[in-house]
């Protein structure tokens, strides 16, 4: 039987939060590399096992996977989170355009078919990534307030909620201050799926 999943990162959300996430929704548990040093990731790196010398890094089925969208499509697929068709996948980059609309019109209890997927996760994450920097964001949007409350309710979500999980905090000063020495950032920006921009430091 095949081990755990391993995750290569530092301790901090970043561009893995999305990867323990969808890990987390697929009821899969996995173990953590953290990173504390830059001498930490060169040693990886050197050894071997990093791509494109870069992380987020996660070895599983015999693999070490790099590129963060190519590890959340594996995973996707691998735990039927991916939309059950072509035309469901091609849903979920349509749906990211028109989020509201979608949960809108088709009445349906999830972003895409009517089942959990990929989009619904990352769709929760960043709601909730907004209403850290603007508690009443979802006002205006009580779609998304359903949305949130009925995806927020799933076992393994909940799960996910409890402290002492995997689900990192905000970053906070002493996040940051280890990411730039790991990753020798002298200034730049955080980013997430290359558009919304996280934290600027
Ligand atoms: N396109 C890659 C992805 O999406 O996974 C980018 C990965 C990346 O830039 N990783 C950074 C890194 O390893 C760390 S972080 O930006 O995710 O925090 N940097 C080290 C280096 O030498 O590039």
């Amino acid at each position: 039987m095949a081990g755990k999943p391993r995750l290569y990162y530092f301790d901090g959300r970043g561009r893995m939060e999305a990867v323990r996430w969808l890990l987390a929704a697929a009821g899969v548990e996995f173990e953590e590399v953290l990173f504390e040093t830059a001498e930490d990731l060169q040693n990886l790196s050197k050894g071997g096992k990093l791509m494109y010398k870069q992380v987020p890094m996660v070895e599983i089925d015999g693999m070490k996977m790099a590129q963060t969208r190519a590890i959340l499509r594996y995973i996707a697929a691998k735990y039927s989170l991916y939309g059950k068709d072509l035309k469901e996948q091609v849903l979920y980059s349509n749906h990211f355009l028109h989020v509201y609309n979608a949960l809108k019109d088709h009445g349906k209890n999830y972003l895409v078919g009517n089942q959990l997927s990929w989009a619904d996760i990352h769709l929760l994450e960043l709601i909730l990534m907004v209403e850290e920097c603007k508690s009443d964001a979802l006002s205006a949007f009580p779609k998304l307030q359903e949305f949130k409350t009925r995806v927020s309710k799933l076992p393994r979500i909940q799960k996910f909620f409890q402290p002492g999980s995997a689900r990192r905090p905000p970053m906070d000063e002493a996040c940051l201050k280890a990411a730039k020495k790991i990753f020798k950032l002298e200034k730049g920006l955080f980013l997430k799926y290359s558009s919304t921009i996280l934290v600027e430091l």
